[in-house]
């Protein structure tokens, strides 16, 4: 791939050649990397030869990187942009209950100019494993970064580095949650952990040791500052004679949820549109897992909108925190159990999407920017959330859950240049397959290390590797922790989910029921009845398992980081009738344990490790 500007730096480097007499182009003279340009330059010694070599070594140079630049004959930008909790059913082009109410059109726009996927999923819904994954392109049995201190040290944030190898100018602005300090990262400005909604403070490099050097943003809101901040870099920061890598990464929609104050009015006279599973759940919904013996765990298994958890609910939280959400002087025993869900519930949503507005907003002006400096095209943006988040289906809120509304990743992809527009994609693919596509994207070298595989040839070519995975992995570790989720892991194939919780911390204690649940995605896709016990499915249940123990060898989660805890994995694996009447004693007992932690007042037990 020859063009104008390959020809004009052609010319302009056999000019300098025929003026000094070195006749050796340097490595990374046309922006390429990891070519022996200097190599190949110096066996050549006269003038004129050094001329011929230098034709040649550019026509190498051509050939070699041909897959990775764009059509200006440089690597392309990447600009890969992810908010915290924003589901996919929260952006309008993937369609859903809230589209009409709710538009995203910036983010449409990435849809309707590039390609959109239906099933990207994290491997771990969950901030900083999620974050991780993306990182290093591992799994978090393999990165480390099982949960919420999961961290990801100076050394091994994979992505920076190959960039950074392959010629990039790289940056991290935003919310980076992996605690130690980004430094891998050419450029970095990030929250320091959640960060504030307001007032937002970020830690940057300087003479203090990492954390302690901060620049604040008084009276902004943070995806204001995250994205002024961009803004500067792109104007200011960034050596344009470099492609670059930014990570821009908002703190919003996480919650609890505060938007800009310009939009609070937004949406303030909607009924939000409400999900069926809100209101009703189907007696075939859950197992022993998440309902307990006789169901006598339904109030404790997941936090709530309503009333329905006494430990932590919507409706607990957040008359204090919104009290403009809520009639005056709101006491909810003047209204019924209905009525209560009905004012958490639009009290959730109109915060969460106020946020949405926000990110938006603010991503027309990141767009417009690039468009006015020439550079919309020649980046690939990338528009995806840490993981998804549940908007009040089942009853549930935040994420965690292996229920599509959380597992789910919105993806996007525009770049004009290889990527037509207007595609969607069924693929399965999973955020450790971010990091190698992007690498590709940049010509890069994919490590070894990398567990992911990229899927730029799906992008370019609208077709799915004949050898590409069909399911995806997933596992949840914190147990039990700050919204009563269960251990849990499975697989989710093209039309199926199979769902094992296996209910214990890191160390086998804290046990919940175990229980297995399978949905029918094609003719349930709200996952409201599980098939598990199903006799008509019992050969698709014993096949799903058999690749779910497959899946997890091929991914390398053997169970020996806890093998406390594998032992019981491999207990209620077959999940026979003795096991069943385990998992009614573990829910009577765990039912014990949970009401004597209210009685004492314990509203936030340590539940993911120890005994
Ligand atoms: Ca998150």
């Amino acid at each position: 791939m020859i063009n104008k500007i390959f020809i004009a730096s052609l010319v302009a480097e056999l000019a300098r050649v025929w003026k000094v007499s070195s006749g050796c182009p340097k490595s990374g003279d046309f922006g390429y990397q990891s070519l022996p340009v200097a190599t190949l330059a110096r066996a050549w010694s006269s003038r004129k030869t050094a001329i011929l070599g230098l034709l040649v070594t550019v026509l190498i140079c051509a050939v070699a990187t041909a897959q990775a630049a764009s059509p200006e004959g440089r690597q392309p930008n990447i600009l890969y942009i992810m908010s915290d909790d924003h589901a996919a059913h929260a952006i309008s082009a993937y369609g859903g209950r809230l589209a009409a109410v709710a538009p995203t059109p910036n983010i449409d726009r990435l849809a309707s100019e590039g390609a959109m996927f239906e099933n990207a999923f994290c491997t771990n819904s969950i901030c900083s494993p999620s974050r991780a994954c993306v990182l290093t392109g591992q799994y978090n049995h393999v990165n480390g970064a099982f949960d919420l201190s999961g961290r990801v040290p100076p050394g091994k944030q994979m992505l920076a580095i190959e960039m950074r190898r392959a010629g990039y100018q790289t940056a991290m602005i935003g919310k980076w949650h992996l605690k130690d300090e980004p430094a891998d990262f050419d450029h970095y400005c990030v929250l320091p952990g959640q960060g504030k909604y307001h007032d937002p403070e970020f830690r940057v490099r300087g003479d203090k040791p990492w954390g302690k050097n901060l620049i604040k943003f008084p009276g902004k809101h943070s995806t204001d500052a995250i994205t002024d901040l961009t803004l500067d870099w792109l104007k200011d920061g960034w050596d344009q004679d470099k492609p670059f890598f930014l990570m821009h990464h908002y703190k919003a929609p996480h919650d609890y949820f505060d938007n800009a104050a310009r939009y609070e009015t937004y949406l303030a006279d909607v009924d939000i549109p409400e999900p069926k599973t809100l209101w009703y759940r189907d007696p075939r919904f859950g197992s022993l897992a998440t309902r307990g013996a006789n169901d006598e765990l339904i109030p404790h298994i997941g936090t709530s909108i309503g009333p329905r958890n006494p430990r932590r609910s919507y409706l607990g939280d957040l008359p204090s925190l919104y009290p403009n959400e809520f009639p005056a002087n709101f006491d909810p025993d003047d209204y019924s159990v209905e009525q209560n869900t009905r004012f958490a519930y639009n009290a959730y949503l109109k915060k969460y999407l106020r946020c949405i507005k926000g990110i938006d907003d603010n991503l027309g002006r990141l767009f417009k920017h690039l468009e006015d400096s020439g550079q919309l095209d020649n980046t690939v943006i990338i528009y995806t959330g840490d993981q998804g988040f549940m908007l009040g289906e089942h009853d549930y809120q935040d994420k965690r859950w292996m229920f599509e509304e959380s597992q789910r990743m919105p993806f996007l992809v525009r770049f004009p240049p290889t990527v037509s527009a207007g595609q969607r994609f069924d693929t399965i693919i999973e955020n450790v397959d971010y990091a190698p596509t992007m690498l590709e994207f940049a010509g890069a070298k994919v490590p070894e290390s990398v567990q992911g595989r990229s899927f730029k040839s799906l992008l370019e070519t609208g077709q799915e590797p004949q050898d590409w995975k069909q399911e995806a992995y997933y596992r949840y570790w914190m147990h039990m922790i700050h919204h009563d989720n269960p251990g849990h892991l499975g697989i989710r194939t093209k039309t199926h989910k199979l769902i094992y919780y296996y209910g214990c911390n890191y160390d086998g204690g804290y046990q919940t029921p175990a229980g297995w649940e399978l949905y029918d995605l094609v003719n349930d896709p709200q996952e409201t009845i599980n098939l598990y016990d199903d006799p008509a499915h019992a050969e698709l249940v014993a096949e799903l398992k058999t690749r779910l123990a497959e899946t997890r060898k091929r991914v390398g989660d053997d169970g020996s980081h806890y093998p406390k805890c594998e032992a019981i994995v491999q207990e209620f694996w077959d999940y026979d009738e003795a096991d069943r009447a385990k998992a009614r004693d573990i829910s009577g007992r765990y039912l014990q344990r949970r009401q004597q932690e209210l009685e004492a007042g314990q509203r936030n037990v340590r539940t993911h490790k120890g005994p």
